[in-house]
């Protein structure tokens, strides 16, 4: 951080200059320099390209963004530096990076009813730590769901700064794999915490926000509810709101709202009470991103926000919303119906959860058979899973990129067979997946791939 004087506008005749779309990247043919420059990159990223066209991806805390929203974060923003806040910032040349931000706080309160929003955090456990900085002293109490449970790193684990910092109590699940609101609560009275925090990366049923808040007033914390994994429900009113109930609210924007790597804080009807020293919640928050957990914002990042953002909340969002909760909806009961035990025994979101257990089957191994065959999923402990943590009982699936596929209910429980399949020749060969059920399954996937292509990454 640097002290400047405010900088004077740009002049208009330079702002109002004809550039044409194609100098966006600064070069319109910005993917054939590269592959002039860096063949060896240009090869590496197109395989990436490839696999992902060519595969299944149902990893739940991933999504595929717009190339619309890819090109924002290609664009020439990348190129600035602009510490500090729209209106407030420590460098000069930052008028257009002004208007950028602006727009991309607006479109995060519209697309989420929220009276405030900060779109600089580099991701959601960035913005989560700022959260926690800001409202907790090294050694307080946060009060959050079990890492074990489908907790977040940042929920307190012992992993993260969370759990080494501050005095993380977790909250677990009923032997069901719910939430226990009473017992929630419970904890909350005998620790006194400062912080709860609500929301779970391995949890596929709805959270009850209003509940947590009135735990939350009843024992003097503070809420926040961090919806990375729902949001896009909560955006299209398929899951209940935090908004208005938790203090501040978290999301990364990669994973349901199909935008860039990158994290927002929103703000509710709290967001004008008074901060915990000076100023408002929100004043505190922003101060808690820049300059206390991060330095200059990443303005490309924020200019994909506000383009996916738009999207959510436009009139397709709802629809792609719908699909993706159907799809999650067929893969529990196509996963059910083989005979695999899901948590909970299904889902409310875009999330199935598989307990591997009973199957004799372990994460990892399940992992790799289904990526051989082009589906990608991903290990998951499930509630009293004792295996190690990088073996895991269970797998965790999720529908949003098979719905921004176009997939519906059928299609996303043709993929669920497909994954059963795998599951049960991987069983009968304790472990070792046979050669022609994976050719069989690998055949079914770049199918499925070829009749429901990404949008828009082909001409
Ligand atoms: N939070 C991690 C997950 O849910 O997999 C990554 O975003």
């Amino acid at each position: 951080m640097t002290t400047t004087l405010p900088a004077p506008p740009i002049a208009p005749a330079a702002v109002a200059r004809p550039y044409g779309p194609d100098l966006v990247t600064f070069a319109g043919s910005a993917a054939a320099r590269l592959r002039r420059a860096d063949a060896t990159l240009y090869d590496l990223l197109n395989r990436e390209a490839a696999r992902q066209h060519s595969t299944l991806m149902m990893v739940a805390a991933s999504s595929v963004a717009d190339p619309s929203v890819l090109a924002c974060g290609g664009s020439a923003l990348g190129n600035l530096t602009a510490e500090g806040y729209p209106g407030g910032r420590y460098h000069a040349g930052c008028s257009v990076a002004d208007d950028i931000e602006r727009l991309a706080i607006d479109r995060a309160k519209t697309a989420f009813g929220a009276q405030d929003a900060i779109v600089q955090p580099h991701s959601g456990s960035s913005a989560n730590l700022a959260v926690l900085t800001a409202l907790l002293a090294p050694g307080d109490t946060l009060l959050g769901l079990d890492l074990d449970c489908g907790g977040h790193l940042t929920h307190g684990s012992p992993a993260s700064v969370s759990g080494r910092y501050y005095n993380a109590v977790g909250y677990r699940l009923t032997r069901e794999g719910l939430l226990d609101y009473d017992r929630i609560r419970d904890l909350a009275l005998a620790h006194s915490p400062k912080l709860i925090v609500a929301g779970a990366s391995a949890y596929p049923r709805t959270i009850d926000f209003a509940r947590f808040r009135e735990i939350a007033d009843e024992t003097g914390a503070y809420l926040l509810a961090d919806i990375s994994h729902i949001a896009g429900l909560v955006a299209a009113g398929l899951h209940p709101s935090p908004i208005d109930h938790a203090h501040i609210t978290t999301t990364s924007t990669y994973k349901q709202l199909y935008g860039p790597r990158g994290g927002l804080i929103l703000l509710g009807r709290d967001a004008r009470s008074s901060g915990p020293e000076r100023g408002t919640l929100a004043s505190t928050m922003r101060r808690a991103v820049f300059p206390f957990t991060q330095g200059t914002p990443d303005l490309a990042s924020i200019a994909a926000k506000a383009r996916a953002l738009d999207f959510v909340a436009g009139p397709d969002f709802a629809e792609l919303a719908k699909r993706l909760a159907d799809g999650a909806h067929a893969i529990a009961e196509r996963l059910s119906a083989r005979g695999l035990p899901l948590v909970t025994g299904g889902t409310d979101t875009h999330m199935v959860l598989i307990d591997l257990r009973p199957t004799g089957l372990t994460g990892d191994v399940a992992e790799q058979a289904l990526e051989s065959c082009g589906i990608i999923v991903n290990r998951n402990r499930v509630p009293g899973d004792t295996t190690p943590v990088r073996t895991t009982g269970g797998l965790r699936l999720g529908s949003n990129t098979l719905a921004a596929r176009g997939m519906d209910r059928t299609a996303a429980g043709a993929c669920a067979d497909l994954v059963a399949d795998v599951l049960d020749a991987l069983r009968a060969g304790s472990g070792v997946l046979p050669p022609a059920v994976r050719s069989a399954a690998r055949a079914r996937v770049d199918e499925l791939c070829a009749r429901h292509p990404l949008p828009g990454y082909l001409a």
